[in-house]
């Protein structure tokens, strides 16, 4: 099926999008997700992802399938970690693929020029490298050391400063963020931020994307985007 978000506010949603907030199975079941993207939202989450590590794919792609609507009617795009086979059938707007997935060229001649792609990049040379390869979007990380990715080395909020303002692209900084953290890599020239662990452990969902937000200095102008 095509995307049932127009690639155009897709795109338009993406470029908007300061907080980027990742479903993670291994924190929340995708029963959940429904009802926590929503309250995400609500705190002015721009742009949401399915990542589910060990989940079947016929239940990551029934999760999608009921978030892609849910968030489409809000403009926002639903991106699906690791599996751009399921793009097509769920209707998303595009995957995000690591380091050692399938390649930007090819995941882009698979799902054509419209999908979102977005790249895991791990130091300021893959980030440099992956922009070249024209993404849609970059995400940079870990930041700080976290149990949700735990195999890699923290790449140091002081590596921000080395690309902010150097790539064409959005880049999200990810990794063991809280709005402390994201108060200290503001200072770093960050921007745009993704979070897993604080936003799906929080009591209140919306509070915390509002939080967030708040410390990177776009509470309102996020809300604003979202049209709400
Ligand atoms: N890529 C780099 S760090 C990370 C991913 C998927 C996990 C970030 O999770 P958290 O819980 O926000 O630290
Ligand atoms: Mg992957």
């Amino acid at each position: 099926m095509p995307p049932v978000l127009d690639p155009g506010l897709a795109h338009a949603a993406l470029q908007r999008a300061r907080l980027y907030a990742i479903l993670d199975a291994s924190y929340t079941p995708p029963e959940t997700w429904p009802t926590l993207a929503l309250q995400l939202y609500e705190g002015g989450t721009g742009i949401f992802q399915i990542r589910a590590k060990t989940l079947p794919k016929e239940t990551i792609l029934a999760a999608a399938r009921r978030l892609v609507p849910l968030l489409a009617e809000r403009g926002l795009p639903l991106i699906l970690n690791d599996h751009p086979d399921l793009v097509e059938p769920s209707g998303a707007a595009g995957c995000h693929l690591g380091q050692d997935d399938l390649g930007i060229p090819e995941a882009r001649r698979l799902l054509g020029p419209h999908a979102l792609l977005g790249l895991s990049t791990h130091s300021p040379c893959q980030a440099e490298a992956g922009a070249a390869l024209r993404p849609d979007y970059l995400g940079f990380g870990p930041v700080y050391a976290t149990g949700t990715k735990p195999d890699y080395r923290p790449i140091g909020p002081e590596k921000i400063s080395a690309i902010a303002g150097r790539l064409q692209l959005p880049f999200f900084c990810i990794g063991g963020l809280n709005p402390d953290r994201v108060s200290e890599i503001r200072k770093q020239g960050a921007t745009r931020v993704c979070v897993v662990s604080h936003l799906l452990q929080a009591k209140n969902p919306s509070e915390a994307a509002r939080e967030i937000l708040s410390r990177l200095g776009s509470g309102p102008s996020m809300k604003d985007a979202n049209g709400s």
